[in-house]
């Protein structure tokens, strides 16, 4: 029987020049390849444009392109001639990576007069799949889940079955009207997904956390997902879309397996679970903390995904300490409950949380925030509630940012709706980390200038409640400025600016 070669290509990346590249190991692209590995009449590969960063190309629009780009996709899809090639695109500012890749791909194959079918997938494909389809050099485009639906293109160009039998395809009919057929049901028991294909992607590299922005304190590393789906319906988020709105778990066996095959094949000695629904469920995360500990696995864990404060107890605070956690990030988005629950849909007590992130501490777990600045609707009051908050809460560190409207969110619809991209949006924006809303409080600029307010009453804050740190700054200070004049003017100006605002709050009424 013929072969259908399917080739998975993880395409470069943009970054604000400036900027080191952090992105870790293409999961979806991993999970895909381990489904369609299964069937004998598949061969299938991943392309790692990310596994070569030393290549770097430069643009125009303050970018810089990292890993491997057009010249060696060329290269390597003239010597390898597949059928299909499948890319993903993680999030919306990457979508030009998308787009030079199946260029890149159908010029190849156009030139060397071969049929080659293009397939994308991922969340902004997910999200955008209209404007996708308008370029042409992409065939097809698939919705959510892509396992089951790439299996089923697959079998569809071996064995000649209808593409409109592919559940979540987008495809263009013989008129060149873009069609999409319906998703079908999600996988129900994620225990028959195989282990994801780390074999097939630079592993090595990624668990060194050579492209990972975030902390590590136990190399090597690696992400584990225990769920996928969720019933929340937080504006900024588009999970439910891709996943689903009910949270299917895998069970504790199959995640330890995962970890443990990992510890075995790589070394990894740090878990970053980077769901939301880590403690959705109080017992099984009970289970998998104590199934860590009595397997002895000695490991070091933290949580990043911590968007909504579920319960805790402290029998799980402490599990979660016996069982290696070190580090929890808490993305909340506001400190203000009303606007939190109303306005951003979250579930959870925000007032709970105080008592949490101190049990948290005592127990020498850090406890992180991010706080979003400039949601539609919210006002001076509400921003001075979130930083007031943020300070009350004692984290370890807070970080501000400044709300993006992500394609495929309620958000996103909403600041469409009503006109607040007054400049328009041009996707490779969302990543500058500069804000991009103009709502009607407040313009993006104001925005900025609120993140670095934040900032700098979060430090302040921070260190009065820390003499010892306080006293530490101030010596260490003038070293500092010796080496840093640009830091000190941006900081001095932000006091400025706080000093004034103090002021002026004062004759504010809300
Ligand atoms: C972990 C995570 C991160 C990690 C790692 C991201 C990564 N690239 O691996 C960190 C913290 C670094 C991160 C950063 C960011 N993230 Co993030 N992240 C996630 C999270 C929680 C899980 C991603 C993951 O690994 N999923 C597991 C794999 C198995 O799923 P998957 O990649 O989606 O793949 C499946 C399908 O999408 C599809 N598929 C994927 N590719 C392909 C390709 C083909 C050909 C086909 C057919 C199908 C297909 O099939 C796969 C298997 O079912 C998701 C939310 C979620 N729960 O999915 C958000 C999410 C992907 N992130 C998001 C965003 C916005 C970001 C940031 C831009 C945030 C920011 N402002 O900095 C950055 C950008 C980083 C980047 N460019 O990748 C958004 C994307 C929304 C959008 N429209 O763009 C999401 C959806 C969350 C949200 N808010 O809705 N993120
Ligand atoms: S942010 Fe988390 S809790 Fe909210 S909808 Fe997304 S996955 Fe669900």
């Amino acid at each position: 029987m013929r072969k259908l070669k399917v080739l998975l290509v993880n395409p470069p990346v943009l970054v604000p020049k400036g900027l080191l590249p952090a992105f870790p190991a293409p999961l979806g692209l991993a999970h895909l390849a381990a489904a369609l590995e299964r069937f004998d009449f598949i061969d299938v590969s991943i392309y790692d444009c990310l596994a070569d960063l030393s290549i770097k190309q430069e643009l125009d629009n303050g970018m810089i392109r990292w890993g491997r780009g057009s010249y060696e996709l060329i290269n390597y899809i003239a010597q390898t001639n597949p059928n299909l090639l499948g890319v993903t695109c993680a999030s919306s500012d990457q979508a030009e990576s998308l787009h030079l890749v199946t260029d890149a791909a159908k010029k190849v194959a156009q030139a060397g007069e071969w049929n080659l079918i293009t397939v994308a997938g991922g969340p902004h494909v997910t999200a955008s799949y209209e404007d996708i389809m308008m370029d042409h050099s992409i065939d097809f485009c698939i919705l959510g889940e892509g396992e089951f639906p790439l299996y089923q293109l697959c079998r569809c160009l071996v064995f000649g079955e209808p593409v409109t039998e592919v559940q979540g395809l987008v495809y263009r009919d013989y008129s060149e009207n873009v069609n999409t057929t319906p998703m079908g049901d999600f996988i129900e028991d994620l225990d028959a997904l195989p282990i994801p294909a780390y074999n097939m992607i630079s592993m090595e590299k990624y668990i060194r956390g050579v492209w990972y922005g975030g902390q590590v304190v136990n190399l090597p590393y690696a992400p584990v997902f225990i769920s996928r789906g969720c019933p929340c319906r937080c504006i900024h988020c588009m999970v439910p879309k891709i996943f689903g709105d009910i949270v299917r778990h895998r069970s504790i066996d199959n995640v330890v397996e995962e970890m443990e095959k990992l510890a075995y094949r790589y070394g990894v000695r740090e878990f970053h679970f980077d769901s939301c629904h880590l403690l959705y469920d109080l017992n099984r995360a009970k289970v998998l903390m104590k199934r860590i500990i009595e397997k002895d696995m000695n490991i070091s864990w933290c949580w990043h995904a911590a968007t909504v404060p579920w319960h805790f107890d402290d029998e799980l605070v402490n599990l979660m300490k016996r069982s290696g956690c070190y580090q929890i990030w808490l993305d909340l988005g506001c400190g203000d409950q009303t606007f939190y629950s109303d306005v951003l849909k979250r579930p959870g007590d925000l007032e709970s949380m105080k008592g949490w992130v101190k049990k948290f501490r005592r127990k020498g777990i850090q406890v992180r925030g991010i706080f979003q600045l400039g949601w539609p609707g919210e006002t001076r009051a509400s921003i001075r509630r979130t930083i007031k908050f943020a300070s009350d809460l004692k984290l370890d560190e807070a970080r501000f940012d400044p709300v993006l409207p992500y394609p495929g969110t309620e958000l996103f619809d909403l600041c469409v709706k009503n006109g607040y991209l007054k400049n328009g949006l041009e996707l490779v924006d969302l990543s500058r980390g500069s804000a991009v809303i103009d709502t009607k409080m407040f313009n993006a600029k104001e925005v900025d200038w609120f993140k670095d307010w934040a900032e700098t009453s979060f430090t302040w804050k921070y260190l009065m409640a820390r003499p010892k740190m306080l006293l530490q700054a101030v010596f260490t200070f003038p070293i500092s400025l010796m080496f840093r004049p640009r830091a000190f003017s941006q900081r001095a100006r932000d006091i400025g600016r706080l000093w004034k605002e103090r002021v002026s709050d004062r004759k504010e009424e809300f």
